[in-house]
């Protein structure tokens, strides 16, 4: 019996018969996919190490679609028969949509992938009749703890806390043994789209539901240098449906500059302290090396374009908004007249996109100029994860001063429409779109 079979867990949905593993990117047959031993006396496995549980190609299940393991154990979890690494189920049988979040040191992509993910939770149900939910909670443990932070706090909301670094060693990252040789491997966050029973088209359920992966890595893994044989982090980037460069201004001197009126925030006014962290490298530099990496893995020569959309995504909004002259910055989504359900207003994203690439060009023309020379498709974005500064907390023990937020004070800008509109930009839609108006 091959492994196809025991995924009739999941028996009223069509198993794919080939899936490409979200941390090392093999693509196998899916009955190649091997299971998690749940035996506690099955400890130590010959890819991973002495304290996970083996992995195991199954041969007995039970009728649910279970594997039994040597001990008889009923085991559920999947993994990839070339990495080990635990797969979520629901990439075995709904069409899946990658997305790589990319940035320099502290531009704010930690902040911004924990608020769009807790914004997509609650936008994507109240306005849009869409589950948004998380593939398996234990494998997002670290985003969850992210938007429990940021957003909730402990027991006081109005406490204030700061999501730390992230770390190029430790938990977003695995290793295992690949081809006998210790390798180290992004942690995909994955996640579920699904219609609520109040969706309005039925025939579409099949289409909009969807598995989504994403990515943060540490800035420093986008370095020049930092991905290589055995630490093959950022591979993520040749193979997803879209990346978002995260582009920080308050990190660059051209921006503030600009920025007449005095702003309260120490990431744009030195003179008020605070231990600010930046980038050692200049974000454009970092964006030529991500784009040289696509490039490279994509086997696509210099004068090629890379067809996959780059959404540029200006963070901080909140420190900098002075610059851009938007009508307005409502959420750019309309209640639909004649379905009970909003559309996505392409149009308006694209109108605001050109706005900002004026502003990019009289201020950072090299950014413009790298994202256009080398992708088919560009959009700018401007959100703000946190929709205010942070303040300055108390002095650690090393006497540096954190940048600090009151959860209670967050209110994230536009951080689901750089999802939405890589979503429409690589044609997989989960929401519906008006492009005319
Ligand atoms: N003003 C402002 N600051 C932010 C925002 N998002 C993040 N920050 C600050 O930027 C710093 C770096 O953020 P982080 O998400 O850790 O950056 P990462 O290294 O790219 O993951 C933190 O000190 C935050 O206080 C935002 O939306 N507005
Ligand atoms: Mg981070
Ligand atoms: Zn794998």
């Amino acid at each position: 019996m091959s492994a196809t079979n025991t995924n009739s867990e999941s028996s009223s949905m069509k198993i794919k018969p080939q899936i490409s593993c979200p941390h090392c990117w093999y693509e196998f047959p899916t009955d190649k996919i091997l299971f998690i031993s749940e035996s506690p006396d099955l400890i130590g496995d010959s890819k991973l190490g002495d304290s996970d549980q083996l992995r195991f190609l199954p041969y007995r299940f039970s009728i649910g679609g279970a594997a039994f393991d040597s001990h008889g154990v009923a085991c559920h979890k999947l993994a990839c028969p070339n990495c080990h690494l635990q797969i979520p189920r629901p990439l075995l049988h709904m069409s899946s949509f990658f997305i790589s979040i990319a940035g320099a040191p502290a531009v704010g992509k930690s902040y911004f992938f924990a608020s769009m993910i807790w914004q997509l939770r609650k936008t994507m149900t109240r306005d849009f009749s869409m589950n948004f939910t998380d593939a398996d909670p234990t494998l997002n443990k670290r985003i969850r703890e992210y938007e429990m932070k940021q957003f909730m706090g402990g027991d006081d909301p109005n406490a204030p806390v700061a999501i730390e670094k992230t770390d190029i060693q430790g938990d977003i990252y695995n290793n295992t043994l690949i081809g006998g040789h210790l390798t180290s491997l992004a942690q995909p966050f994955s996640f579920t789209i699904s219609p609520l029973p109040t969706y309005p088209f039925p025939k579409q359920v099949t289409n909009v539901t969807q598995a989504v992966c994403m990515y943060d890595n540490a800035g420093e893994s986008f370095l020049p240098g930092a991905d290589n044989a055995s630490q093959p982090v950022t591979r993520h980037l040749a193979t997803s449906d879209a990346i978002l460069f995260l582009f920080d201004p308050t990190q660059d001197s051209r921006f503030k500059n600009a920025c007449k009126k005095t702003v309260n925030d120490p990431q744009m006014n030195a003179s008020m302290g605070g231990d600010v962290r930046r980038s050692k490298v200049n974000q454009s530099t970092v964006l030529t090396e991500i784009i040289t990496r696509i490039k490279t893995q994509s086997h696509l020569a210099a004068d090629e374009k890379i067809k996959t959309p780059i959404i540029i995504v200006l963070t901080k909004y909140d420190a900098w908004n002075q610059l851009a002259d938007f009508p307005t910055y409502n959420n750019p989504w309309l209640r639909a007249k004649k379905i009970p359900t909003s559309v996505y207003d392409v149009n308006c994203v694209n109108e605001y996109s050109q706005i900002l690439r004026k502003l990019l060009l009289d201020l950072i023309p090299d950014l413009v100029g790298t994202a256009e020379a080398n992708a088919e498709k560009v959009t700018y974005i401007a959100v703000s994860a946190t929709g205010t500064p942070p303040e300055i907390g108390m002095p650690d023990n090393d006497g540096k001063r954190p940048l600090l937020y009151r959860p209670a004070n967050i209110k994230p800008v536009w951080v689901e429409v750089p999802f939405f509109h890589a979503q429409t930009l690589a044609g997989k839609y989960c929401v519906p779109v008006v492009t005319k108006s």
